[in-house]
């Protein structure tokens, strides 16, 4: 059975998760309505991937007894400018992830939640891979700088990378 203290944080990262999902979603739309159908097609994956960690998180809550909530999301935004500023964002929202699950996993030791604790080193993994992918794909946008052609080449291979991860 879960702590009223745990219940309370693991629903809010089905909220951070959940809100992460729209993030994405909108980056995608955005990407899409420019043209950049690669990077748009990576952003919806994204968008679903997020989905997924919230709904693995509502799961475990209510098999542990819990009441997983549906709560009310913050709007993202809809303009990105820049397919460059927009992957920096994703990066920086990929960080605040990586600390909302850093602070819950502080909360399972404090309440002594071991199975949670063990339940949420999945998540902690893939906030490892994600900044990581991150900042390889903000490596590879440095390189290309201003170049047309590299934007082409970019917006083809992020499928690749898609399709990859
Ligand atoms: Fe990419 O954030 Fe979920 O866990």
């Amino acid at each position: 059975m879960l702590s009223k203290k745990l219940e309370k944080a693991l629903n809010e990262q089905v909220r951070i998760e959940a809100e992460s999902s729209q993030v994405y979603l909108s980056m995608a739309s955005w990407a899409e309505g420019k043209g950049l159908e690669g990077i748009a097609q990576f952003m919806y994956n994204q968008s679903d991937e997020e989905r997924l960690h919230m709904l693995k998180l509502v799961k475990y809550i209510n098999e542990r007894g819990g009441h997983a909530q549906v709560s009310a999301l913050n709007a993202p935004k809809t303009d990105f400018e820049t397919f460059q500023k927009m992957f920096h964002e994703l990066l920086e929202h990929e960080v605040f992830v990586s600390k909302s699950i850093n602070d819950l996993v502080h909360v399972t030791l404090e309440e002594k939640d071991y199975a949670t604790h063990n339940f949420l080193q999945w998540y902690v993994a893939e906030q490892i891979e994600e900044e990581a992918l991150a900042r390889t794909i903000l490596d590879k946008i440095n390189l290309i700088g201003n170049d047309k052609g590299g934007l082409y080449l970019f917006d083809r291979d992020i499928q690749q990378i898609t399709a990859n991860s």
